[in-house]
């Protein structure tokens, strides 16, 4: 079974799916870790509850991103992760993090890509006016958020819309796309191959959801 290391950086829904996905015999994979990069990371708690191992390296102690980013390689490093899976992990992460872990680095970003890469995704679709909205699983690159796309979600945007509500929509989303990226990547049916994604042939067309959900 393949070990996974989760990032974090707050709530931790998504983790939480992930956790939920493999209590539930659906996400063949030992979570051996997860870490925060902010001490007070309401999902670290969460983790722990689940008896997961949970460790934060703060970035605030290290005086630039690469001091960082080396300090959290080596937390992630001692277990050996076959998978490193960003979850709500809020800093940029280095070139040479991202090729430490090159094919095996997975994030998901609350937008569809390459519309709204960075942040405040959701707003940002209601300012541009867009009626489709959503969610992508990437494999992580050094240029941010524009990785070779996974899977994606879309959901409708509605006129009642604010941000809150939008963000919601969408998260509900995420909380499915992630686990299934993650279990194919569990069952060697996804890999990264000359920086293109490559699926199992039987998935061809399980990457698109189409949300048929509105509320
Ligand atoms: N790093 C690389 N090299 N490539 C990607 O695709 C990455 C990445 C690191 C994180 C997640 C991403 C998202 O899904 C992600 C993808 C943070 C920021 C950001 O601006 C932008 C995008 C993402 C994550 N962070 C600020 C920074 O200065 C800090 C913001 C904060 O702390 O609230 O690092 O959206
Ligand atoms: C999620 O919507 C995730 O897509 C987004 O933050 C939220 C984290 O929620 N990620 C980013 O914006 C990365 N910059 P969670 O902590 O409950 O999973």
């Amino acid at each position: 079974m393949k070990n996974i290391v989760i990032l974090i950086s707050g709530r931790g829904s998504n983790m939480e799916a992930l956790i939920a996905a493999r209590d539930a015999g659906n996400l063949p994979v030992n979570i051996a870790a997860v870490i925060s990069n902010r001490p007070d990371a309401a999902g670290l708690e969460t983790a722990m509850k689940s008896g997961i191992v949970a460790h934060f390296v703060d970035h605030k102690g290290f005086a630039g991103r690469e001091a960082f980013d080396a300090a959290l390689a080596e937390c992630i490093d001692q277990f050996s992760p076959d998978l490193v899976v960003l979850a709500g992990f809020m800093r940029i992460l280095s070139e040479g993090f991202v090729r430490h872990y090159e094919g095996r680095l997975l994030n998901i970003h609350p937008s569809l890509l390459p519309s709204f890469p960075g942040l405040h995704t959701h707003q940002r679709a209601l300012d541009e006016g867009v009626r489709i909205h959503g969610c992508t699983v990437h494999f992580v690159t050094p240029a941010l958020d524009h990785g070779p796309v996974i899977i994606q979600a879309a959901v409708p945007v509605l006129d009642s819309d604010d941000e809150t509500s939008l963000a919601a929509r969408v998260l509900r989303q995420e909380h499915r796309i992630y686990p299934q990226a993650v279990r194919w990547f569990a069952e060697d049916k996804l890999r990264l191959e000359d920086g293109r994604v490559r699926l199992a042939a039987e998935l061809a067309d399980s990457a698109a959801l189409i949300s048929p959900e509105v509320r």
